[in-house]
């Protein structure tokens, strides 16, 4: 183990910037390159990843704080070098937040006086292929020298890129969407009936000089289109867009939520992502319409959109006595993700059952001799069904895939995901290549992983990568139920309590008592037929059944 301080790396021309969010704290397990904080001048904001790999230790800055190239942001705890073989002092893994410049250096532009102008985007240091995501200017309009012409976004930070000329735009060429790159042409204008200064030319493009950032960019709305920002905002002017970090804003982008819409809670009414999900709740239970919504909801209700009814308002005190209690941070996450994943996913659930009466024999007696040999490694039937997944997602493969719109993406690796529950709510850690392993492995993995979550211990990436979710309630109870499917996945199994139920022996003519598990198995109906779902749920119950089949 080692303590090591992760520094602000070269921020370019930034210095002295606002920390404007936090996004770990002590105690919790980050990765080099995850982003450690926001910050946020007036003409960027962006966030800052970490050099290491390790335990938050202790926080060096807080909100408000100002910071420079080189300023401690935390102290963190790495495994040792054996472990770890990644430290990288003070330049970080990765191009590390966008290098940002003063608005003084506009894009670089053919000189020119008059006539055609060619504006192209200047240097933007370590970016490539970053996003357009908003348009600020149209064909016909007059821009000056220095107007912002439209928003590039990468994960870590955005900017606008401003026009190094002026004049009427004649041609955009680009659109929403498309990835640019340092000298790409962007807009050709006609000019120049401009001011001395739009023909400062800027010499050949200038190194570290990329454009000033919109802190205030307005999301593109993914959900709602009609309630984005304006498209285009004369002078380049960002009052009155609403004030986001760039992952608040690609957040709401995930959401569909306009930001526009959204009142922002944080510092100088900056829109947090508790907003955002609030938002998303208040949509969802119908207590807010967007402008979208509104505008296409006729009185009646059509249909379109979620067109619910308000959630219900009651002052339960008039009813007894009450205490109102916030709802956890996982709780909210979890709820705007499960509320996302119920709407958005037409889940069919497939109930059936499987005889495990052989497995659970063979499970006991596993864990007998565990015990006898002083093994601390307990086994319980899910990791049994775990393998036993692995083997139904090799036969049916569609089931290990996620849609990425009109492409289905079938994955090569079989990474299970299991819902644990802990204090604090639900948690949902991922056993990595459980093909590759043997049921004791994955048995010990897995109660690894369900401490680490119910210590509130699990880093991102014990919860990243997941192709398929097994919930299992059978340790509580419960004889069947509709889990619902983890998002970018198609589709989960829940297992509830095995109960000893008569069953029908042909051979004997005669019920014989038989140890059943119910499997409930939700897929996503645009991805899976019910066929297919019934025919992965009737082979799970086969090989739990009889696991010789798994070496079929
Ligand atoms: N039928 C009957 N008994 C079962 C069973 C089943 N299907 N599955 C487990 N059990 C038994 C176990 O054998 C164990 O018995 P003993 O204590 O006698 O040995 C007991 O139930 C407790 O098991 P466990 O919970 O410790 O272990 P697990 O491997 O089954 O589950 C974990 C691990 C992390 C998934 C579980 O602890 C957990 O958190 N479950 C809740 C998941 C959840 O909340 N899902 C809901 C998601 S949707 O809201």
């Amino acid at each position: 183990m080692a303590l090591k301080e992760v520094k602000v790396p070269d921020i370019g021309d930034f210095s002295e910037v606002g920390v404007i969010e936090l996004l770990v704290q002590p105690g919790e397990a980050i990765q080099a390159e995850q982003s450690l904080i926001t910050v946020e001048s007036d003409k960027a904001s962006m966030e800052i990843p970490s050099t290491e790999t390790g335990i938050v230790k202790e926080l060096k800055v807080k909100l408000g704080d100002k910071i420079s190239e080189g300023s401690v942001v935390l102290i963190v705890e790495t495994a040792d070098s054996a472990l770890n073989p990644a430290p990288a002092p003070a330049t970080p893994a990765q191009p590390a937040p966008a290098p940002v410049a003063q608005a003084s250096a506009p894009a670089a532009a053919a000189p020119a006086a008059s006539g055609r102008i060619e504006v192209r985007v200047p240097d933007i240091g370590d970016f490539k292929d970053v996003a357009v995501i908003e348009l600020l200017v149209a064909v016909g309009d007059s821009v000056k020298a220095e107007q912002s012409l439209f928003t590039v976004e990468s994960d870590k930070a955005s900017m606008e890129i401003p026009s190094s000329a002026a004049g009427i735009v004649k041609e955009l060429k680009v659109k929403l969407g498309d990835k640019i790159n340092a000298g790409d042409l962007v807009v050709v204008l006609e000019g120049a009936a401009a001011p001395a200064a739009a023909s400062a030319p800027a010499p050949a493009p200038a190194p570290t000089t990329p454009a000033p950032v919109a802190a205030a960019a307005a999301a593109v709305p993914a959900l709602a289109p009609a309630a984005s920002a304006p498209p285009h905002q004369p002078g380049g002017s960002l009052l009155g867009l609403p004030h986001a970090s760039p992952s608040v804003r690609k957040l709401a982008r995930e959401f569909g939520v306009p930001l526009t819409e959204v009142k922002g809670t944080g510092p100088k009414g900056r829109i947090t992502p508790e907003d955002v999900q609030s938002f998303t709740r208040s949509v969802m239970a119908g207590s807010v319409q967007t402008q979208a919504q509104a505008a296409r909801a006729p009185a009646g209700g059509s249909g379109v959109g979620l067109d619910l009814l308000p959630w219900p308002k009651v002052d339960f005190a008039k009813f007894g006595a009450i205490e109102a209690k916030p709802l956890s941070r996982i709780k909210k996450i979890s709820g705007a993700n499960l509320a996302r994943n119920w709407v958005m996913i037409p889940h069919v659930t497939n109930n059936d059952e499987a005889d495990i009466t052989e497995l659970e024999a063979f499970r006991v007696q596993t864990n007998k001799e565990s015990e006898k040999a002083k093994s601390p490694v307990k086994v319980t039937m899910l990791a049994f069904v775990i393998k036993a997944v692995v083997a139904a997602l090799k036969k049916f493969p569609e089931f290990n895939t996620s849609l990425d719109g009109d492409n289905l993406v079938y994955k090569q690796y079989y990474h299970i995901g299991f819902a644990a529950d802990t204090p604090n709510g639900l948690m949902v850690p991922v056993l990595k290549d459980a093909d590759r392993k043997g049921i004791l492995q994955i048995s010990a993995e897995m109660s690894e992983l369900a401490k680490k979550a119910r210590d509130g211990k699990l880093g991102a990436a014990d919860m990243q990568g997941g192709c398929f979710s097994i919930s299992s309630l059978g340790g509580i109870g419960g004889t069947h139920f509709t889990p619902i499917i983890n998002a970018p996945e198609v589709a989960i199994l829940g297992l509830s309590r095995s109960a000893m139920k008569p069953v029908w022996n042909e051979d004997k003519e005669k019920f014989v008592p038989r140890l059943t598990l119910p499997l409930s198995l939700s897929y996503d109906h645009r991805v899976i037929d019910g066929a297919a779902a019934a025919r992965f749920n009737a082979y799970l119950g086969q090989v739990l059944a009889d696991y010789r089949r798994i070496l079929l």
